[in-house]
């Protein structure tokens, strides 16, 4: 607890432009739960460069998506919204988690089966003991809640796991998270291949739709969606790409699929696709004019990195400070 409230800790990677999946999936519970938590949302740049980076790109993108949290609802003055490497914090903390973690369960982790799969050539540790990185991030700041989508389901439980280990051998040190996962648009699909998540590291530009794709674009990505040749309206397993573009649709309007699917029955998909398309970019719209507008205030981010860099430090010190203690590290002399 931070005052009153419970507290909430979530991020993501600066390692692509980002994805509707992105936003529906995290973004926008984010915004949605801001009010009710004392939130910690970071930019997780150390996470990043698991993947081999090129040092300005990464920089430039780490800033983009700080700015994209501010476009997209999160006021600054009341989420701490920070770059991770800005804290040295998440790093002592990873340290001291991997001598409680077991290679067992590191091997069991599917997101590390699949990066290893797709460099090949670059399996490095640091990939391999992403997830006690990600879970420092989270306990360091004693989060309650941690909004994430489907795909981080099996980092979080290896986090509850390292908390209740670390708290079993020292006390109750760190408090246990809980997963969020958003009612509509937990995992949403490629519009190309239903069966895989859209990914801002897809190779194919045509799956995924971007957050700063112009409408044109959104609505040809849209029309040409995969869906099937059954051609009935319904929202069901069987029909991946239609269930995908339901899913979309509910998670831009506020709607059921009930009710869409009463509302289009007796319509085609290319009328669907087009409504689709229609409610995508009345939500990517006015974000990509925020992000604009905050970018050409550079003096504002700046403070913001600032000021919240400071704020996410004092906590992760509080924090550190206790479970360097617990570990038997000898006390600073001041
Ligand atoms: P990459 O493709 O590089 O692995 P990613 O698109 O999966 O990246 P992350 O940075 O790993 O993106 O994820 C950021 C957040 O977005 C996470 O909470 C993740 O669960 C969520 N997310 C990612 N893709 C989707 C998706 N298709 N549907 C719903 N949520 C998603
Ligand atoms: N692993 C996550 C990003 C991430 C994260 C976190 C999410 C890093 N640390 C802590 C929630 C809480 C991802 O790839 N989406």
């Amino acid at each position: 607890m931070i005052g009153d409230k419970k507290v909430l800790f979530s991020g993501m990677q600066a390692t692509g432009n980002l994805t509707l999946g992105n936003y529906l999936g995290a973004l926008k519970n984010w915004v949605s739960l801001s009010d009710e938590y004392e939130c910690f949302y970071s930019v997780v740049d150390m996470h990043s460069i698991t993947i081999r980076q090129d040092p300005a790109t990464l920089r430039k993108r780490a800033r983009a998506l700080l700015t994209l949290y501010i476009a997209a609802g999160l006021d600054p003055e009341k989420n701490c919204i920070y770059y991770q490497s800005h804290v040295s914090g998440h790093a002592e903390l990873a340290w001291i988690l991997n001598c409680f973690t077991y290679m067992g369960e590191l091997n069991r982790m599917t997101q590390f089966k699949d990066k290893a799969a797709k460099h090949a050539d670059n399996i490095n540790a640091g990939l391999f003991t992403y997830p006690v990185l990600m879970a420092a991030d989270i306990l360091l700041y004693q989060a309650d809640v941690v909004p994430v989508g489907i795909d981080q389901m099996q980092h979080l439980e290896l986090t509850r796991d390292l908390a209740q280990r670390f708290n079993g051998i020292y006390g109750d040190v760190f408090t246990i998270p809980e997963a969020y996962i958003g009612k509509v648009g937990a995992k949403i699909m490629s519009l190309q291949d239903p069966s895989k998540k859209m990914s801002k590291s897809d190779e194919n530009p045509n799956g995924s739709i971007y957050l700063m794709d112009d409408p044109d674009t959104i609505r040809r990505k849209c029309k040409r969606a995969v869906t099937d040749s059954l051609g009935e309206f319904r929202y069901s397993d069987e029909q991946p790409g239609l269930h995908n573009l339901i899913d979309i649709f509910c998670a831009c309007t506020n709607r059921t699929p009930e009710d869409v699917v009463a509302e289009f029955s007796g319509s085609g998909y290319g009328q669907f696709k087009e409504a689709v398309g229609e409610a995508v970019v009345s939500v990517l719209d006015p974000l990509q004019k925020r992000v604009a507008e905050l970018e050409k205030d550079k003096s504002y981010i700046d403070s913001v990195i600032k000021n919240n860099a400071e704020k996410a430090n004092y906590y992760a010190q509080k924090t550190l400070r206790k479970v360097q203690k617990k570990v038997g590290f000898p006390e600073k002399i001041r």
